[in-house]
């Protein structure tokens, strides 16, 4: 199961640096960590020391692969979790202070309003599948990814980035989880080693390995392969100082076998797949810890 993740929660709580940091909130911080997830069994690593919503972090990886960067797309899909960003430039350009209930409502019910203030920017989808060369090409990552796994498993430059350094400034977050690699052994299992170079260790790390390893099922299927390991390596790995007490909690708790997720249907691309392909089975939790993100 996560003892690995338990581990690396309580070394941060243990020996993490205090420091303040961009929101101000303030957090414990390691520099440099690593969890390996083995998924050749058909488990995902769907943390069981809480509740995690499986289902939000892989529908957050369906939006990337569309290459949308607006949460409009989110919204439709009942997803919440970029509105905090949009909703603060919002009310800092106007003075208002709209709820984000009626902020989100705003964002599906009037394109215009969406267009202007539901954009992240050149965010992940942009630059996974639509990063622009100085030619003004646009560069498919993911689609030359998926080729390479088919056509060249045994290369060494089967990744993909989003740190497109020209546009950052205009990110309405520069990415976390900022490099993937991919990595096929003689008996044909897929591994993916990612960078993340600033980690939210209780709210954001649990979604960014459910996406993670979603999107490690998906390549391995379009690629014929079984998956493999998965490897995640944290750059800034920090608690928010508002998290100490919950991941105190959290490590109190006795961790269950993780679940497994399947991929239901044969589906033919990289841009085919929806939520309803992913079953999990077995997922039996703790109950979820409530936490606010800090933005
Ligand atoms: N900023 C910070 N401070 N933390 C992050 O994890 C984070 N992200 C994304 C961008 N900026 C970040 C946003 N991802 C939740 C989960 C992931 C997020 C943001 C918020 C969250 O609140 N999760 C709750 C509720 C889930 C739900 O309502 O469905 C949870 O209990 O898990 C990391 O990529």
């Amino acid at each position: 199961p996560e003892y690995q993740y338990l581990d690396l929660l309580e070394r941060v709580l243990e020996t993490g640096d205090e420091r303040i940091d961009r929101t101000g909130v303030g957090t414990r911080s390691v520099f440099g960590s690593m969890v390996r997830f083995d998924l050749s069994q058909g488990h995902v690593p769907i943390l069981t020391s809480k509740r995690v919503y499986w289902k939000t972090a892989v529908k957050e990886m369906l939006w990337f692969l569309t290459g949308g960067t607006n949460i409009q797309d989110l919204l439709k899909d009942n997803v919440r979790i970029w509105t905090d960003w949009p909703l603060a430039s919002y009310r800092a350009a106007t003075g208002e202070t709209i709820t984000q209930t009626d902020f989100e409502r705003r964002i599906l019910e009037d394109d215009a309003f969406a267009r202007r203030w539901g954009e992240l920017g050149p965010v992940y989808g942009k630059q996974w599948r639509r990063w622009l060369g100085p030619d003004g090409r646009e560069h498919d990552q993911i689609a030359v990814l998926v080729q390479l796994l088919k056509n060249n498993p045994s290369s060494r430059r089967m990744l993909f980035h989003g740190w497109n350094v020209a546009e950052l400034s205009d990110m309405a977050l520069p990415p976390c989880h900022m490099v993937y690699q991919y990595h096929v052994t003689s008996g044909g299992r897929l591994n993916c080693l990612l960078f993340q170079r600033s980690v939210d260790l209780l709210l954001g790390a649990p979604f960014n390995f459910v996406g993670a390893a979603t999107l490690q099922l998906m390549l391995a299927q379009q690629s014929k392969l079984e998956p493999g390991e998965l490897i995640w390596v944290g750059g800034d790995t920090h608690l928010y100082r508002n998290h100490l007490d919950v991941a105190r909690e959290q490590i109190r708790r006795d961790p269950r076998p993780f679940p497994t997720m399947s991929i239901v249907r044969d589906v033919p691309s990289i841009d085919d797949y929806k939520i309803s392909d992913f079953l999990v089975e077995n997922y039996d939790p703790h109950p979820a810890i409530q936490a606010d993100v800090a933005v």
